[in-house]
């Protein structure tokens, strides 16, 4: 996937409220991700609250509780996973992958999927966000969810 066709993100979301989880390995690219997922709130209007959990493997838990808590429209969760030389990295990268995908299907509260799963470091600096970055997935993942929950409103109201 190469990020080429990404939608435009110029709607207007204001006041929505988003939960946003984001893990703590790789600090340069999660302040870049997370940095993103701000600048895509703000820009939208969004509200948003930011929690942080210790490694991607615990995403889908805070993830689901923050869904079903009734108190967020759209959560986002943001993590990097760098593959190293055991296989340690698909279990990590599956189990956070199916596990956000169930939360978002079982709750009907959408999920941003801003997890990031590189061969190396300089793979998630390019999508990080940052300066010379040439994606930005964290801002990605952000407008994903909040268009989704806005069309679900919509769905809903009907
Ligand atoms: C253990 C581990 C390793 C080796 N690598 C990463 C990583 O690249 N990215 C990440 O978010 N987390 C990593 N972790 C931590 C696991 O996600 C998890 O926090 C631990 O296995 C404890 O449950």
């Amino acid at each position: 996937m190469s990020g080429v066709g990404a939608p435009t993100n110029d709607f207007d979301a204001s006041g929505i409220q988003v939960a946003v989880i984001a893990a703590s390995w790789h600090e340069q690219v999660m302040d870049g991700l997370i940095a993103g997922a701000l600048r895509a709130a703000d820009q939208m209007g969004a509200v948003v609250q930011v929690w942080r959990v210790p490694g991607s493997f615990e995403l889908p838990l805070v993830v689901q509780e923050a869904a079903s808590s009734g108190k967020f429209e759209a959560v986002v969760a943001l993590g990097v996973i760098i593959r190293g030389g055991t296989p340690h990295f698909e279990y990590v990268s599956s189990a956070a992958t199916d596990g956000l995908n169930r939360v978002a299907l079982d709750t009907k509260v959408p999920v941003g999927f801003g997890l990031l799963t590189c061969d190396d470091e300089a793979q998630a600096l390019d999508r990080a966000g940052l300066s010379d970055s040439r994606e930005d997935k964290g801002a990605e993942a952000t407008f994903a969810a909040v268009s989704t929950a806005l069309v679900l409103r919509d769905l809903r109201s009907l």
